[in-house]
């Protein structure tokens, strides 16, 4: 009989959100080994060490690496979670969907791999959520709603029924999004802000009501 080879997990980036990201990962007890992969050699996260950098991740997989998972955050700009994501899934490591045991999650929604679902967050029935993304602490996404990939939806966010987020948004902490609303890719929703309108592609947005106060695309 073939023994089951055990799984090891490497974490880009050794930052806040590695910080918060491995205290799920360590509650869920999958893997045998982890390690962080930083330019920082310093970037330990509660005491897992820095095993390399980005460069060395072809050689990591061949010495057993199994799996990886981007644990840079985004505030704004997804490019840096974007270029990492892209290289984990080409360089040919396992991406698994990181998921708190504290969340909450209706049993049709569908999480792509590469995301992170935070503590006490709630995924309600219907939801489809992209790669890559982040579902934050204590964010509410109600029933029916679509999240593009890498976007972010910050710690307490309310998205109500059948919303529709764009690929690379960021949704700010404490936001409240209404039902029906889209919001376009690479916007940015400002923390707080009550969204009562469709928010297009590429705009910085925020208030009560939340109104478009810059075009992202602007020099
Ligand atoms: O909003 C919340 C709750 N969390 C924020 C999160 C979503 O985003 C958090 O407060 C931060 O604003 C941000 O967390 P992040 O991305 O972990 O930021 P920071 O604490 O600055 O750590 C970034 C880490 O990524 C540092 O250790 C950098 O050295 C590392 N890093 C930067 N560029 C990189 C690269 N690591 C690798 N492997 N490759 C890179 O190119």
């Amino acid at each position: 009989m073939r023994t089951k080879q055990p799984k090891t997990l490497l974490l880009i980036g050794g930052g806040g959100h590695c910080h918060s990201v491995l205290d799920s990962v360590l509650k869920t007890g999958t893997y045998s080994e982890i390690g962080i992969i930083d330019k920082d050699i310093k970037a330990s996260c509660l005491d897992i060490q820095v095993v390399g950098r980005d460069e060395d991740l072809p050689e990591l997989i061949k010495m057993g690496w199994t799996d990886a998972f981007v644990t840079v955050g985004s505030v704004g700009n997804t490019a840096l979670r974007r270029r990492l994501c892209e290289m984990i899934k080409a360089v040919g490591f396992s991406v698994p969907a990181i998921i708190d045991p504290c969340a909450e999650i209706a049993n049709d929604v569908q999480i792509s791999r590469g995301t992170f679902v935070g503590k006490n967050s709630v995924i309600n029935a219907g939801s489809i959520i992209g790669e890559c993304a982040i579902i934050n602490t204590g964010s509410i996404i109600e029933h029916d709603c679509v999240i593009g990939k890498y976007s972010h939806i910050s710690p307490g966010a309310v998205l109500c029924g059948h919303v529709v987020i764009g690929n690379d948004c960021h949704i700010g902490a404490g936001s409240i999004v209404r039902q029906d609303i889209e919001i376009g890719a690479r916007s940015l929703i400002g923390m707080g802000s009550v969204v009562v309108d469709n928010i297009p592609n590429d705009v910085m947005a925020f208030g009560n009501p939340c109104s478009i106060k810059k075009r992202l695309t602007d020099k």
